[in-house]
């Protein structure tokens, strides 16, 4: 059968305008039903809630669908450069209430679902977020091609259709159990197969080369077995501009190759395993988030999606007669993170081996095709892969991974001549344990940039993660610092402060967030203050109802709201947090401290656990344990108590972060490259206990100091006292608040007496702290109560809070996006 394109006509109603319903309660209605009789077969009287869904979304991509079709035409049309941004991840969250949003559809939606006798709450609390992401790195990428739709910038974002997103958590016995996340099962509305887009990727077998009549090498790669690559578009709406970009999604399935061979072969059942084994590739995303585990599957996954996307632009996408020494002109292709790295010598592969270029004209234009945003200063998590496996599943792309290696090394020796220590030290091959590819290093060689994603984060990039490269070339490195989309993070998730936002300063801010300023004046309006703390007060009346009916969870709705909301990771230093609540419980139930005397706070930590990552998990127990015991103690009654609600997610984050009083951003400095979630808080109105790491530092110069609780050891100070030695130990010997805490805890206190179920953690703590949790505890402490002082007076903490607001404008992806494009992307 074919798939391929059936014609293109100039028949006169071939590139008639589409037509688009109307937007209007009426046009609403019918095309709804319409969706429901036509598209699910059924009745509004017999339609399940999920038919209704279902049919919702359809309509409403109905009335994007013009604009996509248009947008689409367009981008052929004007030969502008495309930005091809190629992640693993992209953490979406819920698209029906995004794309009602972009529509300006949401009330007229409302009136329509009413009409029918539908609350359209109902079916939006039926939508399964896709979660294709584990945490920040995928949900900046959301937010990337959220920013670029809205300035009507070019871009396709290439990505994975993992079967299955990130886990689902549950805890049993207050320990994490991960659950597949089957978000495809009930249908989904959002995304487009096409199999006429559908690509051939190759893997294994081996390579010759030949030299051909003029002299010339020629290399042919005959794999020993393929998969298909078939696309999946989905619609990235603008903010109401009527553009609406596409986001390109893999799925993986098996070649007719597969089903020859079951056809011919004795052993069938045989056959069908071979088949699984190629539809494998995109069945799940990997739950690591910053230490990716060097496994044969992701790095199929990796170049899967990453050959399937270059394949689509250069041959499905550019004019049939482009030529190709203009590539750079018309795509910049965006690495996040070393993920798509494979990309390089796949363009050089494609390059020299299909389309006949010169090694040297064809590394021209690859150094001009690639840019590269580094995520992470973790050594665990710059991804290196085997020499052996990387051979054994792409033969042709390690030899021209050495290739690139010896001209680069070259280009060292040239400029350091004799220094054969710096030659060792940069090539992209490492020797030991083994021979192995340093992705970050063919990253950083072939990139015409290279970034990271915070002032502090690049500058430790240049300095001691890269610092022989930015030596060589320290034109190549830059920053862009990460950003988040206002139309999610505020006006989508806080409904409440953007009406008092648009009510003051007018609607201009959603597109253009940097108005926000014009907010300062009112932090000093007695009258806008109140407004500011009823709208906090709904958003935490909201959530108190969430979480009550979500996880049972019976939580105080005047208390502070203390919230720490993030991936699980020793870096990320939960346990401090944990420290500060069991100090808090520990002061009251000894008798230092009169509960009268505690601020009423209620603590929220939202955090899944790699699954294979056991102190991470053994650190969600102990939080469970805790907020368990603290919970029932009538001792603290009313003033304290934690909850930690399953399954932290987009979905979720968008009603704990309005609802927040504080966000505790209290990584090791010189640990966390940016944080994202930081900026969100801060937008939604939260003052921000932190340390100097990441974009805390550019959080607290803008919002300014008397607005931020900071607190703990600077990034040198780490250094240094890495270098003198830390002893953990030592720390709890001399404090004798932080020596009681950790007793209470050690003592099994809340564990029903069980010392065994709090010792990894413990013993970890004394005797390793790699994070140096102890170290920075008194100083946490002091920061909290400066807190407990500042939330004592109203008016003071909402003036705080309002220009924590009106100062964070510059923490929005669409400044992020015009950073890239001014300093990387020149599109
Ligand atoms: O990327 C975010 C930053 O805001 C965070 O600080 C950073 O930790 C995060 C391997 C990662 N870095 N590296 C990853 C994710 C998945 C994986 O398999 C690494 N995530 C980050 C956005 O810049």
């Amino acid at each position: 059968r074919r798939i391929g394109p059936a014609f293109r006509t100039s028949h006169p109603l071939a590139s008639g305008p589409v037509v688009q319903p109307a937007p209007t309660v009426d046009g609403f209605v019918e095309t709804f039903l319409g969706e429901l009789n036509y598209g699910q077969g059924t009745l509004l009287s017999q339609s399940t809630v999920n038919d209704q869904y279902l049919a919702l979304a359809r309509t409403v991509r109905r009335y994007l669908m013009a604009d996509w079709l248009e947008t689409g035409t367009r981008r052929r049309q004007t030969q502008q450069k495309t930005v091809g941004y190629l992640s693993a991840e992209y953490l979406l969250g819920r698209q029906l209430g995004n794309n009602l949003l972009a529509t300006n559809l949401q009330d007229i939606a409302q009136v329509a679902m009413e009409r029918c006798g539908i609350d359209i709450a109902t079916l939006r609390a039926q939508e399964v977020e896709p979660g294709l992401g584990n945490g920040g790195l995928g949900r900046l990428a959301a937010c990337f091609v959220d920013s670029l739709a809205t300035m009507d910038v070019p871009c396709i974002g290439y990505g994975i259709r993992y079967e299955y997103g990130i886990f689902r958590q549950t805890f049993e016995a207050d320990r994490q159990v991960e659950v597949p996340d089957s978000w495809l099962s009930l249908g989904n509305p959002w995304e487009f197969p096409h199999p006429e887009r559908q690509v051939l990727v190759s893997f294994g077998g081996s390579t010759e080369t030949t030299t051909d009549a003029d002299g010339r090498e020629r290399c042919t790669w005959t794999p020993d077995w393929q998969v298909i690559g078939m696309p999946y578009h989905y619609m990235v709406p603008g903010h109401r501009n009527g553009v609406v970009n596409t986001l390109r999604l893999w799925s993986a399935r098996a070649t007719q190759a597969f089903d020859l061979q079951i056809f011919n072969s004795g052993d069938y059942a045989q056959a069908v395993r071979a088949q699984t084994t190629a539809e494998n590739i995109s069945k799940v995303l990997y739950p690591e988030d910053s230490t990716p585990q060097g496994k044969e599957l992701r790095l199929q996954q990796q170049y899967f999606f990453v050959a399937c996307s270059l394949h689509d632009f250069i041959d499905n996408t550019l004019p049939a007669d482009f030529d190709l020494r203009r590539l750079h002109q018309r795509i910049i292709f965006q690495l996040n993170d070393t993920h798509p790295v494979i990309a390089i010598p796949e363009l050089m592969r494609i390059l020299v081996d299909r389309k006949g270029f010169a090694w040297d004209e064809a590394w021209e234009i690859t150094q001009k095709c690639f840019a590269y945003t580094c995520h992470t200063l973790l050594p665990e998590a710059l991804e290196v892969w085997s020499a052996e496996l990387l051979g054994r599943l792409l033969p042709r792309h390690l030899e021209i991974i050495y290739r690139i290696n010896e001209e680069f090394l070259e280009e060292v020796r040239e400029a350091h001549p004799g220094d054969e220590m710096l030659v060792r030290r940069m090539s992209i091959i490492a020797e030991h344990p083994e021979r192995a590819v340093r992705m970050a290093y063919l990253a950083t060689v072939a990139a015409s940039k290279v970034n990271g994603v915070a002032e502090l984060h690049s500058q430790l990039l240049r300095d001691k993660v890269l610092p022989d490269f930015s030596r060589l070339w320290p034109e190549k490195f830059t920053n862009v610092t990460n950003g988040v989309t206002p139309r999610r993070f505020v006006r989508l998730a806080n409904r409440r402060l953007s009406d008092l936002l648009t009510e003051t300063i007018g609607d201009g801010w959603v597109t253009d967030l940097d108005r926000l300023r014009e907010l300062e004046p009112y932090a000093d309006d007695a009258g806008f203050r109140e407004q500011f703390r009823a709208v906090k007060q709904a958003n935490k009346e909201r959530l108190t109802t969430l979480l009550r009916v979500r996880d049972g969870l019976e939580l105080p709705p005047e208390a502070m709201l203390d919230v720490m909301v993030k991936r699980l990771h020793e870096y990320k230093r939960q346990t401090l947090k944990l420290l500060h609540i069991v100090s808090l419980y520990d002061d009251v139930v000894s008798g230092r401290v009169p509960a009268e005397q505690v601020t009423p706070r209620t603590f929220v930590f939202g955090a899944k656990a790699a699954p294979g990552y056991h102190l991470a998990k053994e650190i969600i127990f102990l939080i469970n344990a805790v907020a368990d015991v603290v919970n029932a103690d009538p001792a603290v009654a009313g003033r304290l108590s934690v909850a930690f609600p399953a399954n932290y997610n987009v979905t979720l984050a968008e009603k704990l972060i309005p609802a927040a009083d504080l966000s505790e951003q209290i990584s090791l400095a010189g640990k966390e490259a940016s944080g994202t979630g930081n900026m969100k808080f801060a937008l939604n109105g939260a003052l921000t206990i932190g340390t100097d790491d990441g974009a805390n530092v550019e959080i607290r110069r803008l919002v300014g100091d008397e607005h931020f609780f900071l607190f703990g050891m600077t990034e040198p100070e780490v250094e240094e006292l890495t270098a003198r030695g830390y002893t953990p130990s030592a720390v709890y010997e001399s404090d004798p608040q932080l020596r009681s805490t950790i007793d209470l805890l050690a003592s099994g206190h809340f564990t029903g007496g069980d010392r065994q179920a709090v010792a990894p953690v413990v013993d970890n703590l004394l005797h390793q702290d790699s994070f140096m949790v102890l170290a920075d505890f008194r100083a946490y402490l002091d920061a909290q109560a400066r807190v407990d002082a500042a939330y004592a007076d109203p008016d003071a903490w909402s003036r705080s809070a309002i220009l924590n607001v009106a100062r964070s404008g510059y923490f929005s992806s669409d400044r992020s996006m015009r950073d890239y494009l001014e300093r990387i992307w020149h599109a």
